[in-house]
């Protein structure tokens, strides 16, 4: 480890890893021993089995993992866990402390040699932090010197748009509601958040064709439905709760087909933890087909399977689309057929990479359906065309009537816990103009405040220094946006870089000329306020807004609650401020009683929040009303993908292994995938590991290239991999230094993370 020079993107780490045969079967036992290992190595007993018991209960923690939802009833009493959400709560709930001895022994170059993994492992920041103008360590200071500061330097910018508010996907309902009201008061709508690189796709495009930015349907409707269609999404290892909904629509009949370049465990076999005959007996076969789509091909392909849908609608007198749905509910059938009709379906095929006699094999699954739910993640919406993608899903679905029926309808499956609640209560660099309304009745908020930067548009920003104050609710900004070096140069362009965090990583090592770490509660620990113990409530990806009550003892007497962080900053910042905020500071169901005067169906937000499993939120679309300009759902043209490669080049998707959230990597084995022991690896086709005379373990460099600008990754071990041919594969945030962070989906701004035109050539 070298300590004299600073670096960015962090340390080229020696690969290691070991390669074994991918998994067919998802969970088991080896997931149970997996998450005991994990819980083991970071917690003591009692916390162990009192934050685990309580997961995803009624009125107890919601898992600080993903966004999947839990059963309305019948919830097991062991808690309703997986591997990966015990991960995250050990993650959370460690027994490693960060003090002020670990800032003064470690300078900040030493530490930025330090991998994602070691600094995420030095465990959980204890007491505000400032690292001053030229210091080599960060240094302790006290929460009202902190407040102080950062107020003084708000108040000092000549314009409020010179500051930047980001926002992760942790941050609890209450905290996001007052976070983006400080913020709107203090005058700007520079809101980017982790949702601009995640599922911004999905809303843009939902909205534009159903009118509502969210999903459809509801847990229930999974166990009803004909067909389930997993999209570019890998639940094993992402959504692992999902695969208990999966098993039970497949014992009730449900036909599960997956679309995605690789073969993921979870979508394949799946033995449920928590069921002892299922860890003692088979497996569930879950999928009934998977189709190895190329990267990006998602356009062609569903353009290939509605096409022979078309013909077979032809053929048998308009049985095969719900004629009278569309005609009744939907706009633009004709010129969308009219498209369709001038594709050839050789050409799609081949875009696709996928057979007639497969493609087919859908067709056949779709005719003899009535309910289709369509899942989706990263894998559709991280592209140029990501919205394109999730647009030609909703043409898919709405040729069948298959929106707003029970068992049936669109489900974008959202990543953090509460990322869809923070964008409910206004985490928006833009904002609809009823909400900027409401803010100004109700608080006083400039309602003619513009846009503000999303979170490429506040990359570009900082690189231009326009910007002098970024401030982080949560998140790890370096890591998790494209173009490691470019994005790190840009925010040491800024005055004061401020993070609200639990667990050290990159984005504090890599400042702005000052920096200031302030830490904070995490969802496993009591929030103990004025008026007694706090809850707060978080909204999952179906839309049912419910109560999180932590239950562990603080990590440090010193840490603050998210919602105190805001009240007290707000006081320091803004001048007059009528806001009650020592009041919501003091009693979180005053800011639910704002939130319910401001944003529409939070009616009885209060005792709603406190029902067992919370109330959902209206949703157009599942009542199969589409509030669209015209009152209908629209059919929209898409674009077939239009990326042009050059015969050496490949198309690269950055993803997840099965040990890492996002950023924060838990350990170092891709359990399902047989990857152990190392993340510096390519995953490529054997046909391209040949052709560029290369073979499993070799180590090769990565490059990329756009507008004449190259980027390099070194030293990455090839992996012969089951992944169609131009595709390969790497994680996420290894790769992340090759991503141009001006290359984005159209409409929804949303970085290419998987899509990205590489080289492989062999290391020197
Ligand atoms: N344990 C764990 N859980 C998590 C996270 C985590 O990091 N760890 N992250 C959370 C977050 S924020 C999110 S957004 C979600 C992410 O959940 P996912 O979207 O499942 O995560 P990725 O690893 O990015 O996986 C994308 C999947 O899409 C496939 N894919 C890639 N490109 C294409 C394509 O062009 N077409 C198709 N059809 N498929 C493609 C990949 O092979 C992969 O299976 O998970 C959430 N849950
Ligand atoms: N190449 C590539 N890049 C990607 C993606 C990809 O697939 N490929 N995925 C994108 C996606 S989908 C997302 S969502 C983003 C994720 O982007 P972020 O949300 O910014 O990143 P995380 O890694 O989830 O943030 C982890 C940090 O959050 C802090 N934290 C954890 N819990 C809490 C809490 O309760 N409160 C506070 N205040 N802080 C907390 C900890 O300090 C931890 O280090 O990354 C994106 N980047
Ligand atoms: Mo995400």
């Amino acid at each position: 480890m070298s300590e004299n020079k600073f670096t960015i993107s962090g340390p080229v780490e020696q690969v290691t890893a070991e390669i074994i045969a991918p998994k067919k079967v998802a969970a088991g036992f080896p997931a149970l021993t997996n998450s005991l290992k994990h819980a083991r190595r970071e917690m003591n007993f009692t916390s162990c089995t009192k934050a685990l018991f309580s997961l995803n209960q009624f009125n107890g923690v919601d898992c600080p993992g993903c966004a999947w939802p839990d059963p309305d009833e019948d919830r097991s009493s062991l808690g309703e866990y997986c591997e990966n959400g015990v991960k995250a709560i050990a993650e959370e709930a460690t027994t490693e402390r960060i003090t002020r001895s670990f800032f003064e022994k470690h300078t900040i170059t030493e530490l930025s040699n330090w991998s994602d993994y070691e600094l995420g492992k030095s465990g959980r920041l204890t007491e505000p932090m400032i690292l001053r103008k030229d210091a080599a360590n960060y240094e302790p200071l006290s929460w009202q010197e902190a407040f102080e500061y950062i107020g003084q330097k708000l108040k000092s910018l000549s314009d409020p748009n010179e500051a930047i508010f980001y926002t992760s996907g942790r941050t609890s309902n209450e905290a996001a509601f007052l976070y983006q009201l400080f913020v709107r008061l203090y005058g700007t709508s520079n809101m980017p958040d982790c949702s601009n690189m995640c599922h911004e796709s999905s809303g843009v495009g939902l909205s534009n064709t159903l009118g509502i930015g969210k999903g459809s349907v509801m847990l229930e409707d999974f166990y009803i439905s004909d067909l389930i269609i997993v999209m570019g999404q890998n639940p094993g290892t992402n959504h692992p709760r999902m695969l208990s909904a999966l098993q039970k629509a497949k014992k009730a009949g449900a036909k599960i087909v997956s679309i995605n370049p690789l073969p993921e465990a979870g979508l394949t076999a799946f033995k449920h933890p928590q069921k002892v005959g299922d860890l003692l007996g088979k497996a569930t076969k879950i999928g009934d087909l998977h189709l190895p789509v190329k990267v990006n091909g998602d356009v062609a392909l569903l353009k290939a399977v509605m096409l022979r849908l078309k013909e077979e609608d032809d053929q048998n007198l308009g049985s095969i689309f719900d004629h009278k749905f569309i005609d009744q509910n939907t706009e633009g059938i004709e010129s969308f057929l009219e498209d369709l009709s001038t594709y050839d379906l050789k050409n799609l095929l081949k875009q696709s990479g996928i057979t007639l006699s497969e493609v087919d094999r859908l067709v056949d699954l779709i005719k003899h359906s009535k309910k289709i739910i369509c899942c989706w993640a990263m894998g559709l919406t991280q592209h140029k065309n990501g919205v394109d993608n999730i647009q030609e899903v909703v043409n898919l679905l709405l040729l069948k009537g298959s929106v707003g029926i029970p068992g049936g309808g669109t489900c974008p499956v959202r990543g953090h816990s509460n990322v869809q609640g923070d964008r409910t209560m206004g985490v928006w660099e833009k904002a609809k103009p009823g909400f900027l309304k409401k803010l100004n009745e109700n608080f006083g908020v400039d309602p003619n405040l513009r846009d503000g930067y999303d979170t490429v548009g506040s990359i570009a920003a900082m690189a231009e220094s326009k910007v002098k104050v970024f401030f982080a609710m949560g998140g790890n900004f370096l890591s998790a946006t494209p173009d490691t070096e470019i994005t790190g140069k840009a925010l040491q362009n800024c005055d004061l870089t401020v993070q609200v965090s639990t667990k050290l990583n990159r984005s504090h090592v890599v400042t702005g000329t000052e920096a200031i770490i302030l830490p904070c509660l995490g969802r496993t620990e009591i929030d103990e306020q004025k008026s007694g113990e706090q809850y707060v409530t978080v909204e999952n990806s179906m839309g049912i807004v419910h109560s999180s009550s932590g239950v562990l003892k603080p990590a440090s007497n010193h840490l603050k609650s998210e919602v105190a962080i805001v009240c007290e900053l707000a006081k320091k910042t803004l001048k007059n401020s009528s806001v009650r905020w020592d009041d919501y500071k003091n009693d979180y169901s005053l800011i639910r009683d704002a939130v319910e005067n401001t944003i529409p169906g939070f009616e009885d937000y209060n005792k709603r929040s406190k029902q067992d499993a919370g109330f959902y939120l209206p949703n157009c679309a599942r009542d199969g009303k589409f509030e669209t300009s015209t009152g209908k759902a629209k059919f929209t043209i898409n674009k077939v993908s239009a990326i042009k490669m050059a015969k050496d080049e490949l198309l690269m998707m950055t993803i997840r292994s099965h040990d890492q959230f996002n950023t924060t990597i838990y350990g170092m084995n891709d359990r399902y995938r047989g990857i152990l022991n190392g993340r510096r690896v390519v995953m490529m086709n054997e046909q391209d590991i040949k052709q560029r005379g290369l073979k499993q373990g070799d180590l090769v460099d990565l490059t990329s290239t756009y507008d004449g600008k190259t980027r390099h990754a070194k030293a990455f071990m090839v992996v012969s991999y089951p992944i169609p041919e131009s595709s390969v594969a790497t994680y996420f945030p290894e790769a992340n230094v090759l991503i141009p962070f001006d290359k984005f989906a159209d409409k929804s701004k949303t970085p290419i993370s998987k899509s990205v035109v590489v080289k492989v050539v062999k290391s020197r």
